[in-house]
């Protein structure tokens, strides 16, 4: 097995850009605001080198992270009926996953052309995706990568590189609380503001746009609250009829798994989502601090996994058995975690 981690520099993959004329650049499927950041300011990056960037996204795409791409057009690919990129690009790059499940949708385009294919990635974990390969994993987003990327071409920032960039290190870092955030990370924040970002316009578009069933939805997820483990863990359960009866859909859970670690105590909080027809999604968070718990075993024990302070699974089981699993687990942690 390949290890994951840098064959080249980021002094090597400019050089290799600047040959390149076509390059396709994407990301993760349901992108987040660091996978189309890094798209958006990459492409717009060789866009003013003279270059042809096709930013090619797998959905979802959340509606209010797709103004970033301003007039720079999105190429949409999720079904197999999709068209996919035409001929053959120069130059592949993929930016925030090196992970084939992440890839799927493309992975049949992708896998055959490994040897043009370049990778910026932060993750700890990934596969063999591309020849050519930069990860950091201090990095507190890809975003930050592909800063440092453009800085390597020469590349000065407009408009739509200075926000794409700033979304992109501000949702990776929960905009520069969480613990990957790096003193690198404030000084990037620093240039663009100083650019001109407008980061209170920036975060009331992604942080403070939704509809009023977030809210409904919200109040359903407190309102199952149980806190378990001497109040040490959080439990929230979403059924389906929570979302038939708020009108909510699946992508408006999203940060609902922060909201009981307002409480002291509370260390690590689980959520569990019913969906249509689908496993039940469960959502691990835990808080940082010496007395850490790694919620990525949590999720592990379910199938699951991700990082230490935030971790998922999907499991094929009844709601109510998925439930007394969790429960137990937590129950178990604890106990393991007293006689420590
Ligand atoms: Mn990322």
């Amino acid at each position: 097995m390949t290890p994951y981690e840098s064959n080249t520099t980021l002094a090597a993959i400019a050089d290799k850009l600047r040959t390149a004329q076509r390059i396709v650049i994407t990301t993760h499927a349901k992108p987040d605001g660091d996978a189309l950041g890094s798209v958006v300011a990459l492409a717009e990056a060789l866009e003013s080198m003279g270059k042809t960037a096709e930013r090619w996204v797998m959905p979802p795409v959340p509606g209010n992270l797709s103004m970033l791409a301003r007039d720079g057009h999105l190429h949409r690919y999720e079904t197999e009926s999709d068209p996919l990129p035409e001929g053959e690009p120069d130059a592949i790059v993929i930016v925030d996953t090196g992970a084939w499940t992440q890839l799927a949708p493309m992975r049949a385009w992708l896998e055959p052309r490994r040897e043009r294919a370049i990778l910026l990635d932060h993750h700890l974990r990934g596969d063999d995706v591309a020849a050519l390969r930069y990860i950091d994993s201090s990095a507190a987003a890809a975003a930050q990568i592909v800063a440092a990327l453009i800085d390597e071409l020469g590349v000065e920032y407009d408009d739509v590189m200075r926000d794409a960039i700033y979304v992109g290190i501000a949702s990776d870092t929960g905009w520069f609380r969480f613990s990957n955030t790096t003193a690198e990370t404030h000084e990037l924040a620093a240039r663009l503001l100083r650019l001109g970002v407008d980061h209170a316009e920036l975060y009331a578009k992604l942080e403070q746009a939704e509809r009023p069933e977030k809210l409904q939805l919200m109040i359903r997820a407190l309102d199952s609250l149980k806190l378990i483990a001497d109040g040490n863990v959080a439990v929230m359960t979403l059924r389906r009829s929570d979302f038939e009866d708020t009108g909510a859909i699946q992508e408006e859970t999203e940060r609902l798994v922060d909201l009981p670690q307002v409480v002291g105590d509370v260390q690590v909080v689980v959520l569990i989502t019913e969906t249509d027809n689908g496993p039940v999604r469960l959502s691990f968070r835990s808080k940082p601090g010496i007395e850490a718990v790694d919620v990525n075993e949590m999720a592990r024990q379910f199938g699951g996994g991700g990082h230490a302070r935030a971790a998922g699974a999907r499991v094929d089981a009844p709601l109510d058995e998925v439930r007394r699993r969790v429960f137990e687990a937590a129950e178990q942690l604890h106990a393991a975690r007293a006689t420590q």
